[in-house]
């Protein structure tokens, strides 16, 4: 295909925009709004980033729609009618659509393109991107919208090349992908994998269930909006929107301020109960020190260790469902409907490859440590994402002096405010390493780092000025608070993807900001109020 016909006939925009996700189409649709030349490149065919390419089986968001949503156009959350409490992903997928469609995005998006390399021109003072299809494209701003949980992480067995069924990654489910009557394994028990198995459960003639980490998950609760409840939430928005920017989590739903050691038992279990209902992530909020004490996180463990031995009927299943060794909430939390009584099904088997690793893949199926070999026609990697930095430097981007983000951030991802990266002048990193992000909802982090970044351009054209960046000091800085904020919590003894625990070789370091949604807003703000403090204007301006 030609550019032409691709869309590519611009090779000069003052912004290119990578990923369509619904952090790259605020971004669109803002930084076009004030004026400026942007251009999108996606790798998938479609818009909604995270929500195009996680198609499997039960893939939902384990966020409330009504939250889980833009809130940017007061006209586009009243139109929008969700129809489930946890919106399924076709949902948020055709939510994306509409609203590509009703913001016109599309004809500035090009599809089935995907960035290779990004270099900094310091002569020029910008950016020189190139893609997999030859393109080339200079812009003044590189925004890189390209997600934190996008970069599958896809482990290799032995002996996969003999391997005669087929694999697939949860992450990028091709929608051929035949499950009926086949024997099929999963492996991986995190968010995708819970969610996952209850609907290949439903289908497969054999499900083998490959666990090395049992999580907590909280069960849903889902159901369907009730007309009188979405009629009084779009009637609060504006008031809701707001309550929930200035939270700790980015949500609306209240943590109780009472100490979990505070009651008694009685109490202690009722509250606990209140919220197990409620469903979802509300339960972490059960009382004020769930996700700081240990001792009281001790005891909200415990309460949902004990739903699910009550919801697994064989004892010993039950014991390897239980999970062990980190706090409840500090690997992600996983929210599920129906996913510990799967495993009372009779065609469904737990199998603990932390006892017997895997060893390999053979012609007919996957082979553990004791010998046993699983007979599998499909075999799912629920294994997760090169969290928070793999989208970004899986793109050889490179700054002054030809430095590599990958090189930069070899020791651990380094960012002032989650935002930029010194020594990447006009690089925008989207809900980047050291901003709140998924300690949040990503829509409010991404909304506020796009409105965040669209006022600084508008600064720097107001200003005249070229070029942005950090010092160095400030990153710094920044890491330490971000590295101090996680030390208060209880995040950091868990062997996570907070930390890059799940990739080999990755720097252990806590990569969210955790000191809070509404304070990191109001850090945000302060810088700008302090005229862009320890942000450096033109540095590097040879050209003018
Ligand atoms: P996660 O939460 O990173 O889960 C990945 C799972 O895959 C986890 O249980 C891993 O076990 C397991 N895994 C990964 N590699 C292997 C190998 N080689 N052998 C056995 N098991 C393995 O990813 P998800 O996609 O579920 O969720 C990511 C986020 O997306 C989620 O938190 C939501 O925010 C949305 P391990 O724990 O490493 O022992």
């Amino acid at each position: 295909m030609g550019d032409e016909a691709r869309g590519l006939s611009e090779d000069v925009v003052d912004v290119l925009v990578v990923g369509a996700g619904f952090g790259g189409m605020y971004a669109l649709h803002k930084l076009r709004g004030l004026g400026f030349s942007v251009r999108v490149l996606e790798r998938g065919h479609g818009v909604g980033g995270t929500w195009y390419w996680n198609r499997y089986p039960g893939a939902r968001c384990d966020i409330e729609s009504l939250e889980y949503s833009y809130s940017f156009s007061a006209e586009l959350q009243q139109d929008w009618e969700w129809t489930q409490r946890y919106p399924t992903q076709p949902e948020m997928r055709a939510y994306a659509e509409h609203v590509a469609d009703r913001f016109d995005l599309c004809p500035h998006i090009t599809f089935g393109v995907a960035v290779t390399t990004a270099a900094y021109d310091e002569d020029g003072g910008c950016w020189r991107v190139g893609t997999d299809a030859g393109d080339l494209i200079t812009a003044r701003f590189l925004v890189l919208a390209t997600g934190v949980l996008s970069a599958a992480s896809v482990p290799q067995f032995p002996g996969q090349e003999r391997f005669r069924g087929r694999i697939v990654h949860t992450g990028s489910w091709p929608e051929d992908t035949e499950v009926d009557g086949l024997r099929v394994g999963v492996v991986g028990t995190g968010s995708s994998g819970i969610q996952v198995v209850p609907h290949l459960a439903e289908r497969a003639g054999h499900l083998s269930v490959f666990q090395r980490t049992a999580n907590y998950s909280i069960s849903a609760a889902n159901q369907p909006l009730a007309p009188a409840y979405l009629r009084d939430v779009k009637a609060r928005y504006p008031e809701l929107r707001e309550q929930a920017r200035r939270s700790f989590t980015g949500s609306t739903v209240p943590i109780n301020r009472q100490s979990a050691l505070a009651v008694d038992e009685e109490e202690r279990n009722r509250r606990f109960e209140e919220r197990w209902a409620l469903g979802g992530f509300a339960f972490l909020g059960s009382f004020d020190d769930v996700t700081r004490d240990p001792e009281a996180n001790r005891l909200a463990a415990r309460f949902v260790e004990d739903k699910i031995r009550a919801a697994v009927d064989d004892p010993a299943t039950a014991e390897l469902l239980v999970p062990a060794g980190h706090p409840i909430g500090s690997r992600r939390i996983c929210v599920d409907t129906g996913y510990h009584a799967t495993f009372n099904l009779p065609h469904v088997r737990l199998v603990d490859v932390r006892r017997a690793p895997i060893t390999g893949l053979t012609e007919a199926g996957l082979r553990t440590a004791d010998g046993e070999e699983h007979p599998l026609h499909l075999l799912v990697l629920a294994t997760g994402f090169d969290a928070m930095t793999g989208s970004f430097v899986r793109i050889d981007v490179r700054g002054r002096g030809g430095v590599t983000l990958r090189e930069k951030w070899a020791d651990g991802a380094r960012t002032y405010l989650g935002l930029q990266t010194a020594g990447f002048p006009n690089l925008f990193t989207l809900t980047g390493p050291g901003s709140p992000a998924v300690l949040c909802n990503m829509f409010l982090a991404l909304e506020q780092h796009v409105d965040w970044v669209a006022d600084l351009l508008v600064e720097m054209r107001e200003r005249g000025a070229r070029t942005v960046e950090p010092t160095v000091d400030a990153e710094q800085d920044w890491s330490g608070q971000v590295a101090r904020a996680a030390e208060r919590t209880l995040y950091p003894q868990a062997d996570s993807w907070y930390v890059g625990a799940n990739v080999p070789g990755k720097p252990r370091v806590f990569l969210p900001y955790a000191g809070g949604v509404g304070k990191y807003r109001r850090i945000c703000e302060q810088v700008v109020a302090d005229g862009y403090r320890a942000f450096v204007f033109d540095a590097d301006l040879t050209v003018v």
